[in-house]
This record gives C-alpha cells, sequence and structure tokens, in this order.
C-alpha cells in the first residue's frame, strides 16, 4: 500500500479540512507531517464549524487513527486546549491520537523569541503567526530543541533550563521583556503532564508497518506550496517544508511509497502575512473577494490579501510536488464576477514576459498578465454534480486543466459536503 498526500498548492488556506473530512471514510490513518499550531484547518458538519491546530483533520472519525508526525512542531498549552475543546465528541485519544516521540516541543520562549524577531524586523516582517514555528525550527535545525520523548526522560527539566538560558542570552540582546513568562510557563508545564497522559509513539513504524499491512494512509499538509521553506517566496515563508517531500521526511516514509498526491488550489489566491503575491488586488473586486469567501486567517483572525489566480505558481507548485489530481475549492466565491481573470504570464520591469517562478521572481516587480473569461455570474445552490455546472463554469474547469495537465477531480461549490462536487 502507499501513502497519499494531500498538500495546499498556493498560500495555504485552500480547504485542506474540508477534503481531508471528505477522503477520510477511504483511510485508516490520518497524519500531520510539518507545521503546527501556525495551521487552522476548518471543518464544517451538522451546521458547525470546527478550527483545528495541531489534531489532524480525521480526529472526528472514530475508526481513524490521527497521528501527530515527527516533522511537527508541537505546542503542548494548544494541544490540551484543543482536546479540552473537543470534549462534546467523547473522542477516544488513546484510540485515535499518537503523537511521535520525535515531535519538536515549541517551548514559551519560542514564542517570545518569534515575537521579538518580527519586532527587529520593521516593516520587513514576515507577517508569522506568532506561534514560534521558526524559533522552534531553528532549535531543531540547530540541534538544541526538545523533543517530545524527551519529556518521559527524568532529566527533562535540566534539558529544558538548558535551552531557556540560551532563550533568555537571545531575548536579552533584543531586549525583549520576559514578564509574561512565569505565566507562560505554568501553563505550560501543566501541559507537559497533559501530553504524558497520551499516546507517544515511535511512529514512523506504525505508519510503515500500517503500510505494509495494506491500510491507506493519507498525509495531511499544512500550510501551502508557496510557503514552503525552499521554494516559497522566501524569506515570507513558513520554516517547514511543505511539499511532498516534506511528508516523507515528516512521517518516515520512503518516496517510492508516496501514492496519490492530492493538490487542493482554490479558484482565486489568498494570502495572509507579508511577502509577494502578484495577482493581489486591491480595489473592489478583491475587497468582494474578502467579503464573498470570508477570507479571515483562522488562526489569527487576520484579513486575508486576495487576488486572482496565478497560473505560472500554480504549475510550479505541481512540479515540484508531483500533483496527480486537483481540487478546486470555493468556485462560488465567484459566482458574483460576470468576467473571470487569470494570471498566465508575468511582465518583468525590463518589459521580458516570463512564466517561471525564478529566483529573482520574488524580488523584483511582477506585473500579471491575464487571459479574461467569462463568469457564470449565478447562483451555485442547487448543483449536486458536474452536469449541473453552468457552461462558464466547465469552461474555467477545463481551460485550467488544459493549462495545468492534470485532472480535476473535484470541485467544491459551497461550504456544505453535499456541495463538494466529484468527476
Ligand atoms: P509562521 O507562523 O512562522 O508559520 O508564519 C510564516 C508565514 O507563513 C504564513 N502562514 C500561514 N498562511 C496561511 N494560513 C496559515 N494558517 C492560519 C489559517 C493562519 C491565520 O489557517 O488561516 O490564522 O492567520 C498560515 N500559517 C502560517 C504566515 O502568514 C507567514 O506569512
Ligand atoms: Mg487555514
Amino acid at each position: 500500500m502507499k501513502m497519499d498526500v494531500l498538500l495546499g498548492l498556493q498560500w495555504g488556506d485552500e480547504g485542506k479540512g474540508k477534503i481531508v473530512d471528505v477522503l477520510a471514510p477511504e483511510y485508516e490513518i490520518v497524519a500531520r507531517f510539518q507545521g503546527g499550531p501556525n495551521a487552522g484547518h476548518t471543518l464544517e458538519f451538522d451546521g458547525i464549524k470546527h478550527v483545528l491546530h495541531q489534531i489532524p483533520s480525521g480526529i472526528f472519525r472514530s475508526q481513524i487513527l490521527n497521528i501527530i508526525g515527527n516533522g511537527v512542531v508541537l505546542d503542548p498549552v494548544i494541544l490540551k486546549r484543543e482536546i479540552e475543546g473537543l470534549g462534546k465528541f467523547s473522542i477516544d485519544y488513546m484510540k485515535n491520537l499518537v503523537v511521535s516521540k520525535k515531535a519538536t516541543i515549541i517551548v514559551p520562549t519560542h514564542k517570545l523569541l518569534d515575537a521579538a524577531y518580527e519586532k527587529s524586523k520593521g516593516d520587513k516582517k514576515i507577517g508569522s503567526t506568532l506561534k514560534g514555528i521558526g524559533p522552534t525550527y531553528q532549535d531543531k535545525i540547530g540541534r538544541s530543541a526538545l523533543r517530545i520523548g524527551d519529556i518521559l526522560s527524568p532529566d527533562f527539566n535540566e534539558k529544558y533550563q538548558t535551552l531557556l538560558e540560551k532563550h533568555r542570552t537571545i531575548l536579552s540582546f533584543y531586549d525583549f521583556p520576559l514578564d509574561e513568562l512565569p505565566e507562560l510557563e505554568k501553563s505550560f508545564f501543566e501541559a507537559i503532564t497533559f501530553v504524558k497522559s497520551l499516546n507517544l509513539i515511535d511512529s514512523e513504524y506504525v505508519v510503515n508497518e500500517a503500510l505494509s499491512g495494506g491500510k491507506k494512509i493519507l498525509a495531511e499538509g499544512a500550510q501551502g506550496s508557496l510557503l514552503d521553506i525552499d521554494f516559497g517566496s522566501y524569506p515570507f515563508v513558513t520554516s517547514s517544508s511543505t511539499m511532498t517531500a516534506g511528508a516523507c521526511s515528516g512521517l518516515g516514509v520512503a518516496p517510492s511509497r508516496i501514492g496519490e498526491v492530492f493538490g487542493i488550489f482554490k479558484a482565486y489566491c489568498t494570502r495572509v502575512g507579508s511577502g509577494p503575491f502578484p495577482t493581489e488586488l486591491f480595489d473592489d473586486t478583491g475587497e468582494a473577494m474578502r467579503k464573498e469567501g470570508n477570507e479571515f486567517g483562522s488562526t489569527t483572525g487576520r484579513p486575508r490579501r486576495c487576488g486572482w489566480l496565478d497560473l505560472p505558481a500554480l504549475k510550479y507548485s505541481i512540479m515540484i510536488n508531483g500533483v496527480t489530481q486537483l481540487f478546486m475549492m470555493k468556485a462560488d466565491v465567484l459566482n458574483i464576477f460576470e468576467e473571470i481573470k487569470v494570471c498566465t504570464h508575468y511582465q518583468l520591469k525590463d518589459g521580458s514576459v516570463v512564466d517561471k517562478l525564478t529566483f529573482e521572481i520574488s524580488d523584483i516587480e511582477a506585473t500579471p498578465i491575464y487571459k479574461t473569461l467569462p463568469g457564470w455570474n449565478c447562483g451555485l445552490d442547487e448543483v449536486r454534480s458536474y452536469d449541473d455546472f453552468p457552461a462558464e463554469l466547465k469552461g474555467y474547469v477545463s481551460y485550467l486543466e488544459k493549462e495545468l495537465q492534470v485532472p480535476i477531480r473535484l470541485v467544491s461549490v459551497g461550504p456544505d459536503r453535499v456541495q463538494t462536487i466529484l468527476r
């Protein structure tokens, strides 16, 4: 058996949580492989919205084992709060949730460091979620981080103190106040005691043995490919590998064991945080997209920047991930437009026209060149199958398929499960 991977192909918030929810019945395991509480995966059922930050999106189905993999950075306080928040669902956490002992721990000072680094960058700030993601991955790569397995060891406090001293030194360099720290540490150690009671495992064995035993696994990506540490618009990226390769290293699965790669994209683009966004709209059209799409960060509540679909960026994400099936989300947000634009190329300052995301593209101003397509300009509430699609929506889908050379297997036309149309 192979492991399928589900990824966001843009800057996050493509609707990954919703798709995991749709696909989940086909899988026995859902696993997170990177990122941490910076993610906000929204699932909607029985008319209620649930936002998950660290727990994989298969948690509402009792037959699914949810794995927090080694590639994840885990905030024990947020995990405890998240589990407590799901109290009414009577989820059996010992049976349905496991955490890799090799996952990295976000300690309170990581969050302070995140704030200190952002402050020091002034108007060049990344626009991070301030959850401590960057500083935690820095410590992981710098070989001084604490891992979940460490909390079981008698010298955990000593290890914590060593890391704390290092962080104190850096924070004093930035002249960053530590007033909040005692309160943060109190909840941190309470949460550590709680996490000790969870099922902590060597998840790479569980994952590989499950595959050998014929079980189906879905790896659930967080953020998006254009926020990838290597291939995103550096430095305006997150600090993890958000691509298919990240699922291999973040779970301990060999590349030869990867099956389908599901690429999720919105029918338009959004971005939270700073960094280049060539098709961003600063006018009423952008405002209308934000309003129609309710485009506000599900972790931080920040308004998301909105713009037309960017084909060069989407092709790039498809290329680096080896996407085998595309899922287009939130088509209904475009219902209000008479015309729909798609960026096909960028024009650079020297007049040249390109369709590649080269090293330079994030530094230089790129003006999008658009193709205009007719909008369907009607509601899609009654749509239950591809045959019900207005001709213009069918046209949009087939134009994109031709350009992207990957089949669009699913189109979402509304928040409800029945509005997720398989083709
Ligand atoms: P960080 O916190 O170090 O990962 O931030 C670095 C950049 O990555 C962006 N980022 C995100 N972009 C979209 N969605 C994310 N998750 C939340 C959501 C975000 C929210 O689902 O809405 O609620 O604001 C996410 N997480 C990180 C971030 O904006 C920085 O540009
Ligand atoms: Mg999100």
